[in-house]
């Protein structure tokens, strides 16, 4: 079943995003005959079609695809599958996709980290206090010992947690207890990072598991492997070696791209390159060749979660999120788009062929016709960043005419959740009973997560803003990451002024502590630190036992990937309530849909829902967060005196 659309104008697709007030580059590159995301969207005259969106397309064998509507007898697969079981299975494999994305990066990870312990890699362990801090959860020994040592048994213990078979991963033992218990009543710990993954493809195979509970329930499982287990890993692994973000000031969008310097995009999501790409740009050699060329020096801007990356730990700036990377090579001034996993579209060579620039691709996971392949690994990835950036230097004088808009904007990021707890305990005693209190008092009045992709379906960016700025407006102190957070920075959301938007509470708080109300904290693998940010809401206590009870919601407005369900099911499992935006893959079955959106709250504190229009998705939030005030008994705005600058010393 598929329905007719009509074409959309350009202005509608990505207005508010890149060039505004400047020529825009979509409108000029169609002039040109540059094919991107908006042209292949008014091409497709077909809407997407109903059961595959509603998650009741059953392609698991030969005997279909059985397309099902529910409700309606007759309406089953060959086998018998059920439209339940169907968008169950379905939505599983969302989650085990989404999973394995994390879970490979943070083999990666934990395989240079191994081999920076060991000294055979260029990169070093950068902060030892989080090395320490991860060894007692990983449950190693500290005292009296060399932090080589340290390193190495964490390294090997962190990697032994992919193929591990039983028993539940270590960082597991981070949550809030309760939920632990929890989860261990449920049968949902996770035992292994990939077990889970090949556990849950199993039971979704043909006449395997044919009970959606039981299959939700694995999905969990695998969920909980990904959040608790591999997306951690990358997070600590990746501070360890490059460093814990601390608030940094930078610039994105498409305004960062330089007239007079060789410009180079990292885009993707594994650090390992963009780390030695910032290194290696800074090489005065490389400088002195693109001055050879006539270049003034290089400029390095990052695209996506790889962008993220840098901006936390460089202050790098971001040209672009996912939706707009097209459009940055259509600015016709990139030398060379180094791409390494996820999110990456095929087009790009495309694009790129209408200009002089190169689209480089190093992982042999994820290679793309047209591109050119540098094989980067961790051994390798300062000779293959310095091959990377000649490369680029080598193209600059083919430069033709260029497009970059006026537009950038100054952001604050890096709010790692040290970051936060030293940010609002002081220096001396990091806590988070500052936040604790102010939510508390009422002047926060929660916390909301805006995360994820943004996405060519929807007015991008617009949506996103609308959303946190509804919240900030309501006291809701606003977390972000990856592309969510790109589309805040371009809308000025993540700088210390934007407290003039927030409600009184928020802005008090804000202009005390001189932070934004929106804090960056990195990109998708770092949600893992929003959820530690959660567990030590909790531990620091006043606001329950368990992460269900803090007033708290999250959402991902404009979510398109497989990574994001993974994400999304794991916050839910963690207690929290979880709202998507636009659509949501099981819809076609009011069976599944309500167990995920009703059930889960009885068995998890937590749970999904969707909702299209940005201000009703806001709403939905802060309903949640008032209704977690008032289970708390907190929900009357108590007075309280501002922490003022000597109260704050005192503290400290
Ligand atoms: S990059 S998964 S579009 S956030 Fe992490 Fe952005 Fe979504 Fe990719």
């Amino acid at each position: 079943m598929a329905t007719k659309r009509s074409p959309i104008g350009i202005a509608q697709r990505c207005m508010g995003i890149d060039c505004e007030g400047s020529t825009c580059v979509a409108e000029q590159a169609e002039k040109q005959g540059v094919v991107t995301y908006i042209q292949r969207m008014n091409r497709r005259a077909i809407e997407p079609c109903l059961f595959g969106q509603g998650g009741t397309c059953c392609r698991n064998c030969s005997f279909g695809p059985c397309m099902m509507i529910e409700g309606v007898p007759e309406s089953i697969g060959l086998c018998g599958a059920t439209p339940a079981t169907v968008a169950a299975r379905n939505f599983s494999r969302m989650v085990a996709a989404g999973s394995s994305a994390h879970m490979d990066h943070a083999l990666e990870t934990a395989k240079a980290f191994l081999a920076v312990a060991k000294g055979e890699s260029e990169y070093k362990i950068k902060d030892e206090k989080k090395l320490r801090a991860l060894a007692e959860v990983f449950e190693i020994k500290t005292e009296g010992r060399s932090t080589k040592d340290i390193a190495i048994e964490l390294g090997e213990k962190a990697l032994a947690e992919f193929g591990k078979q039983d028993g539940s991963l270590y960082c597991i033992k981070r949550a809030p207890e309760k939920r632990q218990e929890l989860w261990k009543k449920l049968g949902v710990i996770p035992r292994g990072i990939q077990r889970e993954v090949v556990e849950l493809m199993h039971r979704t195979h043909m006449g395997t598991d044919q009970d959606y509970h039981n299959l939700i329930f694995q999905a969990t499982r695998c969920a909980l492997a990904d959040g608790w287990g591999a997306s951690m890993i990358s997070t600590e692994l990746q501070d360890i070696m490059f460093g814990t973000p601390v608030p940094i000031r930078a610039v994105v969008n498409l305004g960062v791209l330089s007239e007079d310097e060789v410009n180079i995009i990292v885009h993707g999501h594994e650090p390992i390159l963009s780390e030695a790409m910032a290194i290696v740009s800074q090489d005065p050699e490389l400088i002195e060749a693109a001055k050879k060329v006539g270049a003034k020096g290089i400029n390095l801007a990052g695209v996506c979660c790889t962008g993220n990356e840098v901006l936390m730990r460089h202050g790098i700036p971001i040209a672009g999120s996912f939706i707009q990377q097209e459009i940055v090579l259509a600015t016709g001034a990139v030398e060379a788009m180094v791409v390494d996993v996820q999110c990456v579209m095929q087009s790009l060579p495309v694009v790129a062929g209408c200009f002089h620039t190169a689209v480089i691709t190093t992982s042999d996971r994820a290679r793309i016709p047209g591109a050119e392949h540098i094989e980067v690994h961790h051994h390798n990835a300062l000779e293959a960043a310095r091959k990377i950036i000649q490369r680029a230097i080598d193209k600059y004088p083919q430069r033709g005419k260029v497009n970059i808009p006026q537009n950038k904007m100054d952001v604050v990021a890096g709010f790692s959740h040290e970051t936060i707890n030293h940010m609002l305990g002081g220096a001396f005693r990091a806590s988070y009973r500052p936040l604790n209190d102010n939510i508390i008092n009422g002047r926060i009045r929660g916390v909301g997560a805006v995360v994820g992709c943004d996405s060519m379906r929807v007015r991008s960016g617009y949506v996103h803003t609308t959303v946190v700025k509804e919240l900030i407006a309501n006291d809701v102190l606003v977390l972000v990451t990856g592309c969510a957070a790109t589309a805040c920075g371009r809308a000025g959301l993540l700088r210390p002024e934007a407290a003039e938007l927030a409600g009184p509470g928020l802005r008090e708080v804000c202009e005390t502590v001189g932070m934004p109300p929106v804090l960056h904290m990195g990109s998708c693998v770092d949600n893992s630190r929003i959820l530690i940010a959660a567990t030590e809401i909790v531990r620091e206590g006043g606001l329950g036992d368990d992460i269900y009870q803090i007033p708290a919601a999250g959402c991902a407005p404009e979510w398109m990937s497989e990574k994001a369900i993974a994400i999304g099911q794991y916050f839910v499992a963690s207690g929290v309530f979880v709202v998507f935006g636009r659509t949501f893959p099981t819809t076609g079955s009011k069976v599944l849909t309500d167990y995920l959106f009703k059930e889960m709250e009885n068995l998890y504190g937590g749970m999904w829902a969707v909702e299209s229009d940005p201000v009703k998705m806001a709403q939905l939030m802060i309903q949640r967060i008032e209704k977690g005030r008032e289970a708390l008994g907190i929900q009357e705005k108590k007075e309280r005196v501002l922490y003022d600058m000597e109260m704050r010393r005192e503290l400290e």
